[in-house]
């Protein structure tokens, strides 16, 4: 049965929350992330709205980077970008209403993260459980329908949420990811059924998802740099170029994909990160942190709907930003906040003397995150 897919991405998003709770900052550049502290600041952007983004500020730049961004930009005359740490508690509400609305109008809903969603618009679904937005239409699929649902969609979410998002239509996941890109923000882009191929084919590999940066740079040794430029190579090519990857690829970029929707809420953990001012060795400051850092992650959890965790999992970042990961995942499902912080400081105690930290190297960074929610 053909399929009508829809993917849905909240455009700027934490910055877009930002900057309608809070009016006076409105059509101000806005820039989400750690304090920049006039430049010597050491985390990263989360997001930058639009008009910010003009000044060359994006997810992941540093953001002492974006404070000399916004201040070249401030000599040139233009506003300075205004700072905001983020808060998660708002994102989440936001995410939760626009899934709300979005189920109003698709029976099957896949939360992809805290800004997207896909969901099913295919008529044979709609048949059975919204009748009343199906009236009229073929079972062989309308994507003028499917296109008018997701306007209205997009309406119900700019006048009660006060947001904007773009929202892509295709046969199926892959194609409909990689249109709500097309057409950012605000924008709505339907590729119908046997238009996937034309549609691909002038984008960079690297709009494909899968293509990381190392696939690009491989990739780009082969000459290749467009879609229509990989499509050139046979199967046995790809698979000899890229291994088992090259097979997955040779079926994107001609825009087959048969994954399913997956209904299940797909919160995988709840987890914060702190970037110190200084790197730092000082047992007393960075277990304060720990603690605080648990007590956040768990008001989070209490609010997100979830009972029970089993996972708790810190990450400790040295100075010369070597990472690492440590978790427990205890006997049995647990839901309260002493043993979250009990668990994380014993996970980073072992950071303080030789078992993981034999040349007491500074620390940089840590984090906390509980998984395997239930
Ligand atoms: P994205 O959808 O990638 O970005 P965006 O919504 O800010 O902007 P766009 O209009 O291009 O979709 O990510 C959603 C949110 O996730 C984003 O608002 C902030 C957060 N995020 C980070 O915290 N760090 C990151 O590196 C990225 C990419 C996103
Ligand atoms: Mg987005």
């Amino acid at each position: 049965m053909p399929r009508i897919i829809a993917h849905l991405d909240m455009d700027a998003f934490f910055a877009a929350v930002e900057e309608r709770d809070r009016p006076k900052y409105k059509g101000q550049p806005i820039v989400v992330g750690s304090d920049p502290m006039e430049g010597k600041g050491r985390g990263v952007v989360s997001t930058a709205n639009y008009k910010a983004r003009k000044y060359g500020i994006r997810s992941a730049t540093p953001i002492s980077r974006a404070w000399q961004m916004s201040e070249e930009a401030r000599k040139k005359g233009f506003p300075p970008a205004i700072f905001l740490f983020p808060n998660f508690k708002k994102y989440e509400k936001a995410s939760f209403e626009v899934s709300k609305i979005v189920s109003k109008f698709s029976p099957l809903v896949e939360p992809a993260s805290i800004d997207e969603m896909y969901f099913d618009l295919s008529p044979s679904v709609l048949f059975r459980t919204h009748p009343e937005l199906v009236e009229g239409m073929s079972f062989c699929g309308n994507y003028k329908k499917a296109g008018s649902i997701c306007k209205k969609i997009k309406n119900k979410i700019k006048r009660e949420e006060k947001l904007t998002c773009s929202i892509g239509i295709g046969s199926n996941k892959l194609i409909a990811k990689i249109a709500s890109d097309f057409k950012k923000p605000d924008g709505l882009t339907v590729v119908e059924k046997g238009k996937e191929e034309a549609f691909l084919e002038n984008f960079p590999i690297r709009k494909i998802p899968g293509i990381g940066p190392k696939t690009e740079e491989i990739l780009l040794r082969h000459q290749i740099k467009l879609v229509k430029d990989l499509k050139k190579f046979s199967k046995v090519d790809l698979k000899k170029i890229l291994g088992k990857l090259g097979d997955d690829l040779y079926y994107k970029i001609r825009g087959v994909d048969d994954s399913p929707i997956v209904e299940k809420y797909e919160i995988k953990s709840i987890g914060e990160q702190e970037t110190f001012s200084k790197d730092t060795f000082d047992l007393k400051f960075i277990t304060g942190r720990m603690v605080k850092l648990s007590e956040s992650v768990f008001e989070r959890f209490e609010k997100s709907g979830f009972k029970n965790f089993k996972t708790i999992t810190i990450t400790v970042r040295f100075a010369g930003f070597e990472t690492k990961n440590r978790s427990r995942t205890l006997a049995k499902p647990v839901s309260d906040l002493k043993t979250v912080q009990f668990e994380a400081l014993k996970l980073l105690s072992p950071f303080f003397d030789k078992r993981e930290n034999p040349k007491k190297k500074l620390i940089r960074l840590i984090g906390v995150r509980i998984e395997k929610l239930i």
